[in-house]
């Protein structure tokens, strides 16, 4: 692939021109906008967040917004994760499942207040199920997309750049807590999340009029830190266990089959659209699931497809994100791998477009 073609349909972000000016390599496409996945190349990005602070536009994260009395019923009907204990204040990770407790997204519900919710979405057109809803069960809720556009600030020296930009009280922001600070006159949700390991905020930038002089203020000041433009990285995201929803799961997999069995409280969910569903495959337990997988040999080619994996002839899994990594010293993969197979330490065989390789269950959890 060499070009994506600019159109309208392909959104531009409020961030897009810094991140042009940055000199982004590559794109994907996330929710019909622009993501990018790449600035110098993707082992020296994987470096460089690892050691200083990255600007991440992850606009395409886009946000459904909630709003009226019936915005938290609604929330929890999306999702088998009781959130009746939830806090205004608090994001939590939530699987949201169809009515066959099919996974339709794993975004971030923001709860921004008792009748207002943000749902900061994955890859998949979640307003569309979210708007059916409503409807269809008449509540009385308002639901949109707003122009809200998450700016991630991720790496080490996130904290003190943060605070060079909004006071010294974002350090106290706590996980997956977020408090409200102003910039330029707007007030801005600021998140301690981001889909990295190496810690770091969310900035949900509210109007795009200030999507840039908010950029431009982040790269000056972070100059003293080595800022430079980032994106999510493939490699940092495979050794942290962080899935990616359309690669790693589909509406085909149950959250449990994803490993997210520990953001179900599926007895408790009541009103969930999925719980019945859901109930009767917990009840059982998976017969597959998300497992951290080594592949032997030189650096893979890009799993762009899905990569089938056997046991002798016997097939018993499937590789969907793989890529080597220069601090494992390894390839290191995400897939699906059956009942029968997925204990730690059992050797297996994957099917790359170039040959067979030898592959192995790891005994830790990811690389983290
Ligand atoms: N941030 C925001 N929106 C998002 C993402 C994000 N939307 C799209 C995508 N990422 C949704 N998927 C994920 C996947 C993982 C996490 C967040 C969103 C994540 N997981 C942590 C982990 O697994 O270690 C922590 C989860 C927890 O303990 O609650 O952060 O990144 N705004």
């Amino acid at each position: 692939m060499t070009l994506i073609s600019p159109s309208r349909r392909l959104r531009r972000t409020p961030f897009s021109d810094g991140v042009e000016a940055a000199g982004v390599k590559g794109y994907t496409v996330y929710n019909r906008m622009l993501l990018p996945t790449v600035f110098r190349s993707v082992e020296e990005d994987y470096r460089h967040l690892k050691e200083a602070v990255q600007i991440w536009d992850v606009s395409c994260e886009r946000q459904v917004e909630l709003r009226g009395p019936d915005a938290t019923r609604l929330m929890q009907m999306l999702t088998p994760r009781d959130l009746r204990k939830m806090q205004i204040g608090q994001c939590y990770y939530v699987p949201i499942v169809d009515e066959t407790g099919g996974m339709l997204n794993d975004p971030v519900a923001v709860k921004l207040a008792g009748d207002r919710w943000w749902i900061s979405i994955a890859d998949s057109d979640l307003l569309l199920w979210v708007k059916g809803l409503a409807y269809g069960f008449r509540l009385d809720v308002l639901v949109d997309e707003p122009d809200v556009s998450p700016l991630a600030v991720q790496g080490p020296k996130s904290d003190d750049l943060m605070a060079d930009i909004f006071g010294d009280a974002v350090r106290d922001i706590r996980f997956f807590r977020f408090g409200v600070f102003s910039f330029l006159g707007h007030d801005l949700v600021i998140a301690r999340s981001g889909y990295s390991k190496q810690g770091g905020f969310e900035i949900y930038v509210e109007s795009t009029e200030i999507g840039m002089p908010l950029w431009n203020a982040l790269m000056e000041a972070g100059r003293k830190y080595d800022v430079y433009a980032g994106c999510p990285n493939l490699i940092e995201r495979i050794e942290g266990g962080l899935l990616s929803y359309g690669n790693d799961m589909t509406d085909e997999n149950t959250p449990h089959e994803c490993g997210l069995g520990k953001f179900c409280n599926t007895h408790s969910a009541i009103g969930c659209v999925g719980r019945d569903a859901l109930l009767r495959v917990a009840h059982e337990g998976p017969v597959r699931q998300i497992r951290a997988i080594e592949i032997a040999g030189p650096a893979v080619p890009g799993c762009d497809r899905v990569w089938q994996v056997r046991s002798g002839e016997q097939l018993v899994g499937r590789i969907t994100s793989a890529t080597w990594s220069p601090d494992f010293n390894t390839n290191v993969a995400i897939g699906m791998v059956r009942m029968t197979h997925w204990d730690a330490g059992t050797e297996l065989n994957v099917e790359l477009p170039d040959g067979s390789r030898r592959a192995a269950l790891v005994h830790e959890k990811f690389w983290n």
